[in-house]
């Protein structure tokens, strides 16, 4: 019996990874580092979930003789990175630079008014989620979700399942009472490995990622109202593929 939506945010609520590049190159700017990432090189470092973490894996690609990879100074230096792209991709968000994908807002309404839980399930930071969904859902989007999973709550980044798992027990639901939104094979590989099914929404920069495992890939959500997702949950748990 289906009882929870959780969902993945960029890619999946909002086609938000635009907007995180083009942050990205302007924090890089400002603090005055030669750095550009493109739309090809970043669709690459887009397999390294975390902003953090992606900024510190370009820096090893870029300075494979560096041995300190966790000093302080290099921790320090990314984390006021992260503080500058966090402020310009806010201000982008809050000027209005993404809206919800199609079907977003239908299907939580609809899971809503029939007792379903909603969940999130990000690896962005908090920051970033509330400038999204306060624009797009109102100063009270919190009261909509039971749970909230997000960087600051759940450190280990898809593909590790750990921020599902938090919010299964947030929920206090099993795998098979939810059903999963993702938009990358990260997101797929980390809601895949706590339990839940889940249905595929990719982006520009993700089209091309191995969804072996999801419940149904499709353009958007506007491709299946809740009836639809609840069959496809129970053949699922039946044992009946598409
Ligand atoms: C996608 C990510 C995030 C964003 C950038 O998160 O991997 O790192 O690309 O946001 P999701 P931060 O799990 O919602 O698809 O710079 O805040 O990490
Ligand atoms: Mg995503």
């Amino acid at each position: 019996m289906l009882k929870a939506l959780v969902f993945d945010v960029d890619g999946t609520l909002a086609d938000t990874e635009s907007v995180h590049r083009a942050a990205f190159n302007q924090a890089f700017a400002e603090c005055g580092l030669d750095w550009h990432w493109d739309e090809a090189l970043y669709t690459e470092l887009l397999n390294i979930s975390g902003g953090m973490e992606r900024m510190q894996h370009y820096w090893q690609m870029h300075n494979p003789q560096m041995r300190e990879r966790g000093s302080l100074a290099l921790q320090d230096t990314l984390h006021r990175l992260h503080a500058r792209k966090t402020a310009a991709y806010m201000e982008a968000v809050n000027g209005g630079a993404v809206q919800l994908r199609p079907g977003v807002l239908t299907l939580m309404d609809q899971a809503l008014a029939q007792g379903l839980q909603l969940a999130i399930a990000t690896t962005t930071s908090p920051a970033n989620i509330a400038a999204l969904l306060d624009r797009d859902l109102g100063a009270d989007w919190r009261m909509r979700f039971t749970a909230i999973g997000d960087a600051s709550t759940a450190p280990l980044k898809k593909p590790h399942p750990q921020v599902y798992l938090h919010m299964l027990d947030a929920m206090q639901l099993k795998p098979a009472q939810c059903l999963a939104f993702e938009d990358s094979f990260n997101g797929l590989q980390a809601s895949r490995a706590a339990g839940l099914a889940t249905v595929i929404t990719p982006t520009h920069y993700t089209a091309g990622h191995d969804f072996t495992g999801a419940l149904r890939v499709l353009p958007d959500l506007g491709h299946a109202d809740l009836e639809l997702l609840r069959t496809w949950h129970a053949d699922s748990l039946n044992g009946i593929s598409p």
